[in-house]
């Protein structure tokens, strides 16, 4: 007990000291921050990059955050304290001391040590500013899982929950001229409740896995924006672009200078200003030609440059329609795993790498699964043509009854889209992969897609479901089916049920009208293992799959797409196998370290001759 009091003491004490010193912290890490914002194109504003390597103690037990009765500390480590000769009390960290990890990235692929873990982790770095007038900053954050706390000299600027989507905290008032620091625990620990929640199939790469960086803009200034052509009359650009802080009327202006169209609106009560404005001469998005336009913005003193396609999207019957024609996607399905070094992709050279494999293969679509994929993977998408799926990480079993995980998925969604929407490659928001069929997940999955749908209603809405088996057939006719636009199933006949000729007498009952993706199929093969066709794990087992699999689907009337599973093999600690697995899903068509399996080939020559799929 006694020895409780005293560190009380020395708890007070350090306040007390830390008072006197240049920084002043906050009355307690618990004082409520304003909750970050959404930017649309932060990676078009002018920004101080935070990346390079960062100090970083690993925290298990929480202790920098916690008090031994678990009470958030006044002093934690966000304070960045020095142990100075004569101290009363010992300081037990220094960050100047603690190894580093390069940010961005994980950091279970940096450290051996950390290659399992799953806890907090405490980041440090130092940076210096030269505070502009009249500006706001942004402290910018591409992804960090799964949940991120954030103070700036000591200050707390922000929380954040979810290990997949960008947000914005505002450090205005916490930034000084001169010297200052940032201090980030990240913590991807497991829970039921979180999303996605305790069981999934990749790895949970923890950290500050994407860019960070300082955004200003002016006050007020254009935070999001909804620009796309109208499916009402294509020679239409219609949307709207929000302007934090505008006043009523405030002027907010677009131009497309190649296109000679210019347009202007007033703010409107809700801080957007409306657009619909005719364009000529307008070249449309898609695969064959993916042209991007220079797009203008301002607002008062602020401005951005945008590069953007445009392009229409919708359903008719069961045909999906590209700028009003058939479509049929050939894809494939993407984890973020960066190709050979592994861990979580998040820069232009990863982007380039899976997609240009996706183009080698004959894609014009991908499945980014499992959860929203970084910024430069989306414009890679935009700049070579390829459409995307872009998914939530409603994934498998959550608590579908709780209200609280429910608002988790909403704000992952929000933040998504509001993130993402200015992309033309991005076709279809998928709201979920795989979840049980119950009254629970179809009303939790319900109110995520007319969320989506009122948010963006220029896009279609899927979801991965579950197919039902009927004796030797298979049956889609998941209640959920009834919410979306395009119905998503995976199956995987020919490796969790039946052999890869299963699937030659396999028949599909699709009870909507609606155009289908099978949204995965596929087995597993290590690179390089060769042997019988029936032989588990060789790529010609992989390859027999494919060969049985792509005549089957061909025989389903409504099939639009398919996305198998999957372009690259990627870790994941429910794949512990040795000598075959170590830890990685093999159901890659390609290794993680580069090498392209027989099944590759399989599927290429078939979306290269088109013999798979009919747009109507
Ligand atoms: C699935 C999941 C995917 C898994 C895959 C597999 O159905 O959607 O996340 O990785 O199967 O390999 O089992």
């Amino acid at each position: 007990m006694k020895h409780r009091s005293i560190r009380l003491c020395f708890i007070a004490l350090t306040v007390a000291i830390t008072s006197s010193f240049e920084v002043i912290p906050t009355a307690s890490a618990v004082t409520p921050v304003a909750a970050p914002i959404v930017l649309t194109g932060a990676d078009r504003r002018p920004a101080q990059s935070l990346e390079g390597e960062w100090a970083t103690i690993v925290d298990p037990y929480f202790s920098g955050l916690y008090s031994f009765h678990h009470e958030e500390k006044a002093n934690g480590w966000f304070l960045n304290q020095k142990a100075k000769p004569g101290d009363p009390f010992p300081t037990e960290y220094d960050f100047s001391k603690a190894p580093k990890l390069k940010v961005p990235g994980d950091w279970n692929t940096q450290r051996e040590s950390l290659f399992f873990y799953e806890g907090p982790v405490w980041y440090e770095h130092d940076f210096t500013y030269t505070p502009k007038e009249h500006t706001r900053l942004f402290l910018h954050v591409g992804a960090a899982n799964y949940r991120a706390w954030f103070w700036v000299n000591g200050q707390k600027v922000c929380e954040h929950e979810g290990g997949f989507t960008a947000f914005n905290c505002e450090v205005t008032a916490a930034v000084h001229a001169g010297n200052n620091f940032v201090v980030a625990a990240v913590d991807n620990t497991r829970h039921e409740d979180n999303v996605p929640t305790l069981e999934t199939d990749w790895w949970n790469y923890g950290g500050l896995t994407r860019e960070v960086s300082l955004i200003a803009v002016p006050d007020p200034f254009i935070d999001q924006y909804d620009l796309h052509l109208s499916r009402a009359d294509d020679s239409v650009i219609e949307g709207w672009i929000h302007v934090m802080g505008g006043q009523k009327d405030a002027s907010v202006e677009v131009e497309i200078p190649a296109l000679h169209a210019k347009a202007s609106a007033k703010v409107e009560e809700s801080g957007r200003a409306a657009f619909h404005f005719a364009v000529q001469g307008l070249e449309r998005w898609s695969p064959a030609t993916p042209k991007l336009y220079k797009v203008a913005l301002r607002s008062g003193e602020d401005s951005l440059e945008e590069l953007m396609g445009f392009r229409t999207i919708e359903v008719r019957g069961t045909d999906i329609l590209l700028n009003e024609k058939p479509i049929f996607l050939r894809g494939i399905a993407i984890h973020a795993e960066a190709p050979y070094r592994t861990g979580r992709a998040y820069s232009d050279k990863d982007a380039e790498t899976l997609l240009g494999w996706a183009q080698e293969l004959g894609c014009n679509y991908v499945r980014l699964a499992h959860y929203p994929h970084a910024e430069t993977m989306l414009r890679a998408a935009d700049r070579m043509g390829l459409m995307v799926w872009s998914e939530n990480p409603v994934y498998w079993a959550l608590q579908f009854d709780n209200p609280k995980v429910l608002a988790k998925a909403e704000q992952q969604l929000d933040e998504e889209i509001g993130t993402s929407r200015n992309h033309a490659a991005i076709i279809l928001w998928s709201m979920a992969n795989e979840t049980p069929n119950t009254e629970a997940r179809t009303h939790f999955i319900e109110t995520l897609a007319n969320r989506a749908r009122a948010l963006d209603s220029s896009r279609l809405i899927t979801a991965a479901l579950l197919v039902r088996a009927e004796g030797h057939n298979k049956v889609v006719d998941d209640p959920l089916g009834k919410a979306l636009d395009v119905i998503g199933v995976n199956e995987y006949i020919g490796w969790y049920e039946g052999h890869p000729d299963t699937a030659d007498t396999t028949e599909w009952r699709i009870e909507y009208q609606k155009p289908l993706i099978v949204s995965e199929f596929g087995g597993g093969a290590k690179a390089g293992l060769h042997g019988d066709e029936n032989e588990r794990w060789t790529e010609e087992y992989e390859a027999n799959i494919y060969r049985h699999q792509l005549p089957m689907l061909n025989k389903i009337p409504q099939l639009r797409g398919m996305s198998p599973w999957v372009l690259m093999d990627f870790r994941s600690p429910n794949r512990p196998l040795a000598g075959i697995q170590d830890e990685f899903n093999r159901k890659g068509l390609i290794s993680e370290k580069g090498e392209k399996k027989a099944a590759f080939y399989v599927l290429q020559k078939a979306y290269k001759e088109q013999s798979v799929g009919k747009p109507h």
